[in-house]
């Protein structure tokens, strides 16, 4: 039986089809799973963006602390690495993400005094990194079909210290009403090093940088197909 496009929306919608950054991959080197990762009991979606777990995750999905903070070169990139269940190797579409959730992949810091311990809720996040659909490629396809692989560049005129990492993808597929969009996204510990201090980034919050009503996060993306996208949150730092 061959589906329409919105059936298959639909029947996503309810497929256990969700994902974890769960590791990172700095200088080549993959940290390993929860290492300097906060990641959750569960590979479930955040969908109210009011909720504080709109920042690093966290209820419904406790995430499991670590103490492990990771050296990262500013101005070298890291890789987030997704994975539809713990322990999971990325080598199939189907072991990163189900293909039928399409959105944007975004990427966040946030200085931080102590990034083992820092909630990451409230002010002080902005934008590193974002790809949303472009020639008809949505961000996410691309992780999918890139064995999980999430390419952020640390900005190179950022201060040095502790920050906390936030990566996402986001999946659209059930998003024409609110809540309908799903956030996957957790957080790593970094300390940056290299850092020139040259700029301080304007910054936003979490929850706070989104709104139910955002043209990114409220829309169908299937029944119209999207001829554009606008991906939520503020622009993307540069140096
Ligand atoms: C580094 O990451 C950025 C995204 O922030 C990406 O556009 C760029 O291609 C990456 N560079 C390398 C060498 O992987
Ligand atoms: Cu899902």
């Amino acid at each position: 039986m061959k589906l329409s496009l919105p059936l298959i929306a639909a029947a996503a919608g309810v497929a256990n089809a969700h994902t974890i950054f769960s590791s990172l991959e700095v200088g080549g080197v993959n940290q390993g799973e929860g290492q300097g990762v906060r990641i959750p009991s569960y590979n479930g979606p955040i969908q109210d963006v009011t909720s504080s777990s709109i920042a690093c995750n966290g209820s419904p999905n406790p995430t499991t602390a670590t103490s492990k903070i990771i050296t990262v070169q500013a101005g070298s990139n890291v890789t987030a690495i997704w994975r539809y269940m713990l322990g999971g190797t990325g080598s199939a579409p189907n072991d990163v993400m189900d293909i039928s959730h399409r959105g944007p992949t975004i990427a966040y810091l946030k200085k931080v005094t102590n990034a083992a311990t820092d909630s990451g809720v409230g002010g002080g996040w902005f934008k590193i990194q974002q790809d949303g659909f472009a020639n008809g490629v949505w961000g996410t396809e691309k992780v999918v079909n890139g064995k999980g692989r999430q390419d952020i560049k640390i900005p190179q005129c950022i201060a040095p210290g502790q920050y906390l990492l936030r990566a996402e993808m986001i999946a659209l597929h059930g998003a024409s009403s609110y809540p309908g969009a799903q956030f996957y996204m957790e957080c790593a510990q970094l300390n940056v090093v290299g850092g020139t201090g040259a700029k301080t980034p304007a910054t936003v919050s979490f929850p706070g940088a989104y709104s139910g009503t955002d043209p990114g996060i409220k829309l169908s993306i299937y029944y119209p197909v999207v001829a554009s996208y606008t991906i939520p949150g503020p622009s993307v730092f540069t140096c």
